[in-house]
């Protein structure tokens, strides 16, 4: 009899231990996705410990014109992936500095309370790891970037090294049938020693001229064959962040009016209806929504408009059955 309570006491505490380690890495699978996707929304009620794994990476892709660029980033993208979480979760974060790497890195998250959002506890050498806990006590959208100091905070987040965190509310955001990913940001180019790779230019960073300025880390990122995706009739949400790391942006949709803003991507604060033009600061995001009536091809742009020259636009191609009372070409 009494081998019987432990062998069942034992059962109940293996049991409860599987679903704790389940949670734990489920939590780390689900909560990251790279842009344009957006991780799944989260249902569960109460608040957890999230683990993250980021791995700052230097490396070489395409930025535009045919040309490739020498990157920093997270995870080997740029942005580095959308983080999303819950009110009141503690998120334990592992940053990682790949042994490939020059520089020292680190990781600033504009949704953290406490000294520099993490960035000095998270300042890596090449080959190391550091990491630190913090709990999430404001719901919105946040910018996070890398703020080394070696050789200058400008050329980390010039080089592509930030992304957005969603920290949900504690009764999570509405169901919505698509849900994006973009981010804006400037890069300054000139030639490096390595034959046709473009690399970051100070004197250009710091005159605030950039060469690129782009949505999703490169010219086309949202084009031709990468084009949003929605039909007639669905209701959108985007999640926007601009770095900069010295523009502002002004996001518009052209043939779309934002059915609901929130202003400077707040959570539980301010929301505006019917807004053409939103205004995101650098360093600042913001959360729109919108139904999509009528199918075509809509562009999403930074509204000062000069720039869609430099890279900033993206498409979401919309299919689906004419609405003629609301829109109709006549002869
Ligand atoms: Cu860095």
């Amino acid at each position: 009899m009494q081998r019987l309570v432990i062998l069942k006491n034992f059962l109940i505490i293996a049991s409860v231990l599987l679903i704790l380690l389940t949670e734990i890495v489920r939590a780390e699978q689900i909560n990251m996705a790279d842009a344009p996707n957006v991780p799944a929304r989260i249902s569960r009620i109460m608040p957890e410990i999230v683990v993250i794994k980021f791995d700052a990476k230097e490396f070489i892709g395409p930025l535009g014109d045919g040309k490739d660029y020498k990157f920093w980033g997270f995870n080997g993208k740029v942005p580095g992936p959308m983080i999303r979480v819950r009110l009141g979760d503690t998120v334990e974060f592992h940053l990682f500095n790949d042994n490939s790497n020059q520089f020292p890195h680190n990781i600033e998250l504009h949704a953290v309370n406490g000294p520099v959002g993490g960035a000095a506890a998270t300042l890596v050498a090449p080959g190391e790891k550091k990491v630190f806990q913090f709990k999430t006590l404001h719901p919105g959208l946040y910018i996070y970037h890398c703020s080394s100091p070696v050789p200058n905070i400008p050329m980390h987040i010039a080089n592509g090294m930030y992304g957005l965190i969603l920290v949900e509310p504690k009764h999570g955001l509405s169901r919505v049938d698509h849900e994006f990913y973009i981010f804006q940001s400037e890069f300054f180019a000139q030639p490096s020693a390595d034959k046709g790779v473009l690399e970051f230019s100070l004197e250009k960073g710091m005159s605030e001229k950039p060469d690129y300025i782009v949505f999703n880390g490169k010219s086309g990122a949202l084009m031709e064959e990468n084009v949003l995706r929605a039909k007639a009739g669905d209701k959108v949400r985007i999640y926007f962040g601009n770095i900069g790391p010295n523009s502002s942006s002004s996001l518009h949709i052209m043939g779309e009016i934002f059915d609901q803003v929130y202003l400077e991507g707040a959570l539980n604060g301010i929301t505006n209806k019917n807004v053409q033009t939103t205004l995101v600061p650098s360093g600042g995001a913001t959360i729109v929504e919108f139904k999509v009536d009528i199918p075509g091809n809509y562009l999403l742009v930074d509204h000062s408009i000069s720039r869609i020259n430099k890279g900033a636009v993206g498409m979401l191609t919309v299919i689906g059955e004419e609405v003629n009372e609301v829109f109709r070409t006549l002869d």
